[in-house]
């Protein structure tokens, strides 16, 4: 896991788009803005005694895989679209990725863009209210681990969502961290 301020230029989303210099962005500022971190062995991700006690301990009961590659997901043009339209979910996003990489992009307190870059081994976990988006990266192809608490609710708000009472928390928790 690596992150950084993006840049604002229109080209590929599938590039890094770092400025110049780069601006690098710590776990502390994630944590801020409720965006956690932990890296495991994706190698052992059916048998693993750390994830199953990440899944205990948060109540992550639900778990499926999303493959993400063009042979292999079903409107896989369309998705990367979808995928990458700003959005928020009234529940944390928590994607495990087991191959492969991306970038999920979160919004900082001033509404700047944040990429975080996820590969292999990275469990991250978006808290619910915060804009965000996700793109694979030049390798085209990702392998995730989608986890939810209790039965998943996949609805995606695009912005602006600015009304809904999970918004207005979320900023809120921005104020007094
Ligand atoms: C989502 O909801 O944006 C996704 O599932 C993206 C792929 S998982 C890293
Ligand atoms: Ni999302």
């Amino acid at each position: 896991m690596e992150a950084w301020y993006m840049d604002d230029s229109d080209e590929d989303q599938r590039l890094p788009h770092k400025l110049d210099p780069n601006q690098q962005v710590t776990t502390s500022e994630l944590e801020h803005l409720g965006v956690f971190y932990w890296k495991l062995n994706a190698d052992i991700y059916e048998n693993d005694p750390e994830l199953e006690k990440i899944r205990k301990e948060r109540g992550y009961s639900y778990t499926d895989i999303v493959c993400i590659r063009k042979d292999t997901l079903p409107n896989y043009e369309e998705k990367l679209k979808m995928f990458y339209e700003e959005h928020l979910h009234l529940d944390d996003e928590i994607r495990y990725i087991l191959d492969g990489r991306g970038y999920m992009d979160v919004r900082n307190k001033d509404d700047r863009w944040i990429r975080i870059a996820i590969s292999k081994g990275d469990l991250i976990t978006l808290p619910a209210g915060i804009y965000h988006r996700f793109t694979i990266d030049e390798n085209n192809y990702a392998k995730a681990m989608r986890l939810f608490i209790g039965e998943p609710v996949w609805k995606a708000y695009n912005r602006p969502a600015d009304d809904f009472e999970i918004r207005q928390s979320y900023v809120k928790s921005l104020e007094c961290a």
